[in-house]
């Protein structure tokens, strides 16, 4: 049990007694079927170390480290007490022509973490802006030096890369495209690499596929590597049920995008932070890209963040003109907003004091170990890991995509663990903090629920 785990801890409200249910027409909410929803809620209220607690004072698992964020488990000390100091001392500062020393303090802190080279940051909100910054930059690179006819992004089925119009035009899940009009124009896309047939089960990197890489060379062939920009992918690709790349397809996206003279964009939203068991993913995989994505993580989810980190020469390709002249024009009034700011170095104390940047390369052996264990249970027709990122793939109910995989989220709320699922994939992805007690709660209560409705 992790230190800051009690084993009970005041319930929020005196069990038993009915907490007020508050008022829910006015609040549409982000990614959720608000109508069911609404209908049977499912609130939180309270969280502290690996866990929730509902109104009622009910305990509730983190399976998913809130939404793949809160890296350190919840409420750390030295998170909380940053913020509180933070907002009492200046809550807000204007980003554009001034600074304040938490902002510098950070990124010089940042970039002793990234993979060589990845030596400049810029700060954004979110996933989604950081990823909108990156293509911005990307574009900008090439017009800078004298290439502004590499303008077009290479994206991959199945990637996600936030919702925001760049995002989702890059991005490849037809769900959160189809109904957005013809969104960026100048925008292709590369295959996934998932391939149940020839890796199912697999327990890390699966071993074919490394040659799916190939597919930038068709689009070379077809469009012409000068009017390319970049290439954004996921490392390991989250949101759309955990997909790992083939042993040797990072290196050989690398190479194509070297030999080409294009961007490699990193979105390492989800596996930045210590998800794979190192700082980032591009140092689990040896292969740094020329820009990458964070969000999440870097703040343990407390405060909203994001950040976009560069290699020199990209950032020295934007330096010249005028010396009063704004060289990259763009930002957000939030960029390095101070509470955030205080977050995440509060965050990135508590990572390295516990050392949970590579807490989930230990873990890894035990998670899989349990993961796989659901082999051979009804339904189950695939189980994924890497790091302490699972996914456990089922067989879709006949014309109802997703319904399986839900049920068995709502079955394991009703038991106390929290689990993510996405289609027909349930995606685990505990706080670093997790101990073996956890992990085998968490694969226990799916497995139990997986018997029960199968
Ligand atoms: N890129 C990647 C790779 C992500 O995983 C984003 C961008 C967007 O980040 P923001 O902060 O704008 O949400 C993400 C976010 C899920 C899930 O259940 C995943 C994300 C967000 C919400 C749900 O898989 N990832
Ligand atoms: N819309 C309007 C009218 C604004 O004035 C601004 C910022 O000043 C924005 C949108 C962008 O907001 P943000 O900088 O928080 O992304």
């Amino acid at each position: 049990m992790h230190k800051d785990d009690p084993a009970t801890l005041a319930p929020v409200a005196a069990a038993g007694s009915a907490a007020p249910k508050p008022k829910m027409d006015a609040f549409w909410m982000p990614f959720t079927a608000n109508r069911q929803f609404k209908k049977a809620p499912r609130l939180l209220a309270k969280a502290q170390g690996m866990h929730f607690w509902t109104p009622e004072g009910r305990q509730v698992l983190d399976g998913i480290a809130g939404l793949w964020c809160v890296n350190a488990g919840h409420a750390r000390p030295k998170i909380v007490q940053a913020i509180a100091e933070q907002a009492a001392e200046m809550d807000f500062a204007p980003p554009f022509n001034m600074g304040h020393p938490k902002a510098f303090e950070l990124a010089e802190r940042l970039v002793e973490l990234t993979p060589a080279g990845l030596n400049k940051v810029f700060f954004t909100n979110s996933g989604s802006e950081s990823v909108e910054t990156a293509l911005k930059m990307a574009i900008g690179y090439h017009r800078a030096r004298g290439e502004g006819t590499r303008t077009r992004l290479i994206g991959r089925e199945r990637g996600y890369h936030g919702v925001n119009f760049g995002g989702i035009s890059v991005g490849g899940i037809v769900g959160n495209r189809k109904s957005f009009g013809p969104l960026l124009p100048g925008v292709d896309h590369i295959r996934h690499t998932h391939d149940l047939s020839r890796n199912a089960f697999s327990r890390g990197v699966p071993e074919h596929g490394a040659e799916l890489a190939d597919d930038l060379e068709r689009l070379v062939a077809l469009h012409d590597a000068s009017t390319i920009a970049a290439v954004i992918v996921e490392p390991v690709a989250g949101s759309t049920g955990v997909l790992l790349p083939p042993k040797g397809y990072l290196q050989r996206l690398r190479s194509i995008c070297d030999k080409h003279g294009i961007l490699l964009i990193f979105d390492e939203v989800i596996t930045g932070f210590g998800r794979l068991g190192s700082p980032f993913a591009a140092q689990h995989f040896g292969v740094t890209p020329d820009i990458m994505t964070v969000a999440k993580g870097i703040t343990n989810g407390c405060v909203p963040m994001g950040a976009v980190f560069v290699k020199q020469q990209i950032h020295d390709a934007f330096m010249t003109g005028p010396e009063h002249l704004i060289e990259f024009l763009h930002g957000y009034t939030y960029s390095s907003h101070p509470l955030a700011c205080a977050a995440a170095l509060g965050t990135l104390d508590t990572y390295a004091e516990e050392g949970l940047l590579t807490r989930g390369a230990a873990m890894a052996p035990v998670f899989e170990n349990a993961l796989h264990s659901l082999k051979g249970l009804p339904n189950v027709i695939d189980v994924r890991n890497i790091g302490l990122v699972g996914g456990i793939e089922l067989e879709p109910v006949a014309g109802q995509p997703g319904k399986r995989a839900f049920d068995v989220f709502l079955e394991c709320w009703e038991r106390g663990v929290l689990i993510r699922t996405t289609g027909d994939t349930i995606a685990l992805s505990p706080p670093l903090i997790v101990e073996s007690s956890h992990i085998d709660q968490t694969v226990s209560t799916i497995a139990d629920v997986l018997k029960s409705t199968g």
